[in-house]
This record gives structure tokens, C-alpha cells and sequence, in this order.
């Protein structure tokens, strides 16, 4: 695995590493119930999980090949071999993959069947002199065999020549030795080596561990945190509206309105982040177009930038859960550059491509509706995070991540429906995803302990490009009362909600509900996050004393 990493690091292409390449097969062969069992459980740690996870097989894998290779060298070898072969098809399936990237997992095979056939070696007993059976049948003595000639034998290549072989040796080890055969004697040629076997063992552990490490320092050469750090984005032509004083509700523990970068959810396939350069990076627009364009990352920043607050929420996000967020976005409107290119009659969507080769899709009609469909390259008056898809992405409002919000975006085809499926859609999420009305309470906290008397319940609703009109909130099941809603920038974020409530002696269910701005309200019926997001009402559980 070590010197699979050095060459995966020696191409610089982090796909080309068997243990990631199997990890991301791993990730796209997930049906979808574990998918939305590791996010729901592990959120965004679920790559952690992931990674520790592989680790773990990994290990199991090498002993199975070590026991197989005890009996016959040969099974722990092919088990190797199956093992490359394994790394080397999960590199040539990833959706970038290049022939090259079977490389590394053929180099790792190859040396770690090396280093077994080395370690069998070592703890091979060295063989006891004795003379050869074909001489000891004969009454000619070879002139080897007499007295000096054990010395010759002993200056043999270990394991031994063909007719003594290396199962007839296995009797010397100690527990084949029948009890009443001599121990050999001490220095004698026979048993195991240790020192051998130590620093054989030493020398393989060295070069796993220098390739490892070396094969990972050769991969930080493609980081480009620094390059983004250097980056100065235009300033915009059009700045975000004022966010309304009141936006942020005063309540201890209550959700920032504005999520910082290094709090915002982070969902996605890629178990490395990709690392776009941009000077190399460009924007393939193509597909039912008249004129097909690309753009480099200058030629994006030459185009009017506007800057907009923005709500971005998760399909698999349960009710209650915290996979959305709020951002301030800095970017390209993506309605006149599609204008611009001449979308043809017919077209209803667009399929976007991340330069991992994730496939999102988002219908075409919500992004020339005139809402602020974005090709954003800054969040939070920074570079746009490289954990969220730097050097740009999509930011469309109103629609769930993954059929929108495409990071790390090289390439926009305009198509339809009917021609193309995305990453999702193939695996059973709807085509057509807008956000559906959302509301969490998020004070108190779930099985608080809280004194009697005046207690604040507040909490986040969202409806992006709808807008919130209401929330409502319920105690135990007594009447749905209105909250009081916090002023926001405009339709486009989530909303803060806060009520007052006098609380009683008790175990108490507080129960909330959103009206959208269209009017519809939130149904309690619970539904599961696929097809198309979850439905049901929040509640919490809280003591009050
Ligand atoms: N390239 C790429 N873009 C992607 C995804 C992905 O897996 N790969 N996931 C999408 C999903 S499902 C969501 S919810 C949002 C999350 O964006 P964030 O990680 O910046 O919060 O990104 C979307 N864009
Ligand atoms: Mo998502």
C-alpha cells in the first residue's frame, strides 16, 4: 500500500491510490438507506468513518493473505494479486480515470508479493546439513560430502534446492520435531534466523512507511490552499441587500444567521477534495447551445459579479437535522451567460460536472426564471473553501444541493431530461427537487431541564425562494400559536423565529410548523429524505421543573 501511495503521489493523481480509488467505488456502490444512515449518523465525518472503516478491511485482508500464504506461498501471492487487481479496477472506473492510474495498484501488488516472498524467506529455517538423498544412496562419495562438504551445503541459497525443498524443512521447526528427534544443535544451521527475520520485517515496514509518507507529501504538491489563499476576487457590482438588524434572534444557543465556512455542512462524494488550480481551471458550456463557449477562471471574474445571502439546505437532511446553511455568495449570474450561448428550443436541463466526475442535474427553467442562479467563486467574502468547491460552483436558490449546487464545476451541458441522468437521479432521487418547507426548533435543546416560568423557544425556518410567512409552535397538543418571525434580507435564506413560552411543571413536547409564502404549510406526515426530501413536524422533548 505504502509504495502504491509513492506512485500515486509520483503521478500526482489522488485517484490513481488504491486504498482512495476503492473508498470512492466504495461510495458509489452504496445503496442509497446507508448512504442516509452514514450522513444521519456520522454527518460530516462520514470520510472519517469511511477511511477508518477501509483500514480496518484492509488489515483483515492482509492477515487472510498472511494465513493463506502459510500453507503455499503461492495462495498469500494471488491473494495479493487479487488484492492489485481489486485497487486497479475500482482506479480505472472512477469517472476521471486515465489507464495510467492502474499503475499504482500493479506497483503495490508486485512489491507486496515482493515483500511476502522476502518474509517467507526469512522465517524459512535455514537448512539442516545433511547430505543430499541422491548422494546418500550413492556408495561414491562426492568429493562436497565428506567432512568439509557440509560447510559447501550450509552456503547454499536459503529454501533450500529442489529435492529437500521447503516442506521437508518444516520438520525442523519446533513443533514438527517429533519428541524424541535431537534438538538440534544450537548454531547448527537449523531453526529460524531472528535477526533476519527482524530486519527483513524492518526493511519492509521501511519502505511501506517511506513510500506512504512520501507518497502523500508528493500529493500535497497538488494543494492549492495557498494558491486560494493568494486569490483577490473583483469586488461586485451589485452588493447583497442589508441583512436586517433583527435577522440574528437574541436567544442563547440559538443558530447563527450568517453560518461561518468553517461551520457550514459540508455533503459530497469526493473522499479527497479535489484541488482545482485556477489557473488551470475552465468551464466547458456545451450541449443544446448555439454557441458553445469555454471560460477560463480570468474570463469568469471579467463578467459582472454579484453578491447575494443564500440558504443552501441537504435532500438528506431529517426533519430536525442541520445540513443547511446560510452564505453570503459572491459570484457570476448563470441566466446571461446561458443567454449568451443561445440555449435551442427543447432543452429543459442542465447537467453539470464537477472535476471529479460527479454529475448533478438542475432543470433549466429554474435558472433563467430570473432567481439568482449563481457560478460562485466567494462565500463569506472569502474564496469560495475548497471543501466547498473551489474555484467555483453553483448556488441556484430554491433548489436542494444535490440537484444545484454542483462544487469543483468544469462543465455545464445544456440537454433534457429524456437524454441525461445525474449521480442521484440514477440512484432514485427525483429530478425535479425543490426545497420543501422546513422549520426546527433549536432552544431549547432536546430533554432540556429547564425551571418554570418565562422560557424563550426559538428556531431556524426555511422555504428558500418561497420565502417563510408563519411558523406556528405547540405545546403537548394544545393550540397551535403564532411565533414571532425575525426580518430577513429577502426569500432567498432561511428565516429565525423565536416565542415566548410560560412554562409548567412537567414533561413537555414542543412541536413547530412553517407556512411558505405560497401558502402551503408544512405536512406532519413524516416521510424519509428520497425521493425528493423529508416531510414532518419537529418536536422536542424537554423537562421542566
Ligand atoms: N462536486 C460535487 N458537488 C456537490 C456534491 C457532490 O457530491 N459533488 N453534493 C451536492 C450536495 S448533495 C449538496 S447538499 C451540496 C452541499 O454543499 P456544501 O458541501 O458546500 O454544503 O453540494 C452539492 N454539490
Ligand atoms: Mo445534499
Amino acid at each position: 500500500m505504502g509504495t502504491a501511495e509513492l506512485a500515486a503521489g509520483a503521478l500526482g493523481r489522488a485517484t490513481a491510490s488504491p486504498i482512495l480509488a476503492i473508498g470512492a467505488g466504495f461510495i458509489d456502490l452504496t445503496p442509497v438507506w446507508l448512504k442516509d444512515f452514514a450522513i444521519r449518523t456520522f454527518g460530516s465525518n462520514d470520510k472519517t468513518v469511511l477511511l477508518i472503516g477501509l483500514g480496518a478491511g484492509i488489515t483483515i485482508a492482509a492477515l487472510v493473505i498472511g494465513l493463506l500464504s502459510t500453507p503455499r506461498l503461492v495462495f498469500g501471492l494471488i491473494g495479493l494479486a487479487a488484492f492489485g487487481t481489486v485497487g486497479g479496477t475500482a482506479a480505472l472506473t472512477r469517472p476521471v480515470a486515465e489507464p495510467i492510474d492502474a499503475l499504482p495498484s500493479a506497483v503495490g501488488a508486485l512489491a507486496g508479493m515482493a515483500a511476502l516472498a522476502l518474509l517467507a524467506r526469512s522465517v524459512r529455517p535455514k537448512p539442516r546439513p545433511k547430505p543430499h538423498p541422491r548422494h546418500r544412496a550413492s556408495p561414491i562419495r562426492h568429493p562436497e560430502t565428506t567432512a568439509k562438504g557440509k560447510v559447501a551445503h550450509s552456503t547454499a541459497p536459503l529454501g533450500g534446492d529442489q529435492a529437500t525443498g521447503p516442506r521437508s524443512e518444516w520438520k525442523n521447526w519446533p513443533e514438527h520435531r517429533s519428541k524424541d528427534a535431537p534438538e538440534p544443535a544450537p548454531g547448527a544451521g537449523a531453526g529460524i534466523d531472528r535477526r533476519r527475520v527482524l530486519l527483513t520485517g524492518a526493511g519492509v515496514v521501511g519502505v511501506a512507511a517511506v513510500g506512504g509518507i512520501g507518497g502523500r507529501a508528493l500529493l500535497r504538491r497538488e494543494n492549492v490552499s495557498k494558491i486560494r489563499t493568494r486569490l483577490r476576487l473583483p469586488a461586485p457590482v451589485s452588493q447583497a441587500g442589508p441583512v436586517p438588524a433583527g435577522a440574528q434572534v437574541r436567544v442563547p444557543g440559538m443558530t447563527p444567521f450568517r453560518t461561518s465556512n468553517a461551520d457550514f455542512y459540508r455533503v459530497d462524494t469526493a473522499l479527497v477534495l479535489p484541488q482545482v488550480d485556477p489557473r488551470d481551471w475552465t468551464l466547458r458550456i456545451h450541449g443544446m447551445l448555439a454557441h458553445p463557449v469555454e471560460l477560463t477562471f480570468d474570463d469568469l471574474l471579467r463578467q459582472p459579479l454579484i453578491e447575494r445571502d443564500i440558504s443552501l439546505s441537504c435532500v438528506s437532511n431529517q426533519v430536525g437535522g442541520v445540513l443547511a446553511g446560510n452564505a453570503r455568495w459572491l459570484g457570476v449570474p448563470l441566466a446571461p451567460l446561458l443567454r449568451r450561448a443561445g440555449v435551442r428550443p427543447g432543452a429543459d436541463q442542465i447537467l453539470s460536472r464537477s472535476s471529479d466526475g460527479m454529475t448533478l442535474s438542475t432543470p433549466l427553467e429554474s435558472v433563467l426564471d430570473g432567481r439568482d442562479a449563481l457560478l460562485a467563486v466567494g462565500m463569506n467574502g472569502e474564496p469560495l473553501p475548497v471543501a466547498h468547491g473551489f474555484p467555483a460552483r453553483m448556488v441556484v436558490p430554491g433548489l436542494y444541493g444535490y440537484v444545484s449546487a454542483t462544487k469543483w464545476v468544469v462543465d455545464l451541458k445544456v440537454t433534457r431530461f429524456a437524454t441525461d441522468q445525474a449521480y442521484w437521479t440514477k440512484r432514485g432521487y427525483a429530478e425535479r427537487a425543490p426545497v420543501k418547507t422546513f422549520s426546527r426548533i433549536d432552544v431549547p435543546k432536546p430533554f432540556a431541564r429547564l425551571t418554570a416560568g418565562p422560557i424563550a423557544v426559538a428556531g431556524t425556518a426555511w422555504a428558500q425562494h418561497r420565502g417563510i410567512d408563519a411558523v406556528e409552535w405547540q405545546v403537548d397538543d394544545g393550540p397551535w400559536r403564532p411565533a414571532r418571525l425575525a426580518p430577513v434580507p429577502g426569500i432567498d435564506t432561511w428565516r429565525q423565529w423565536v416565542a415566548e413560552w410560560d412554562a409548567l411543571p412537567g414533561s413537555h413536547t414542543l412541536r413547530v410548523r412553517a407556512t411558505d409564502k405560497t401558502g402551503t404549510t408544512q405536512p406532519e406526515h413524516r416521510s424519509p429524505p428520497v425521493p425528493d426530501g423529508a416531510t414532518g413536524w419537529h418536536s422536542v422533548v424537554v423537562t421542566v421543573t
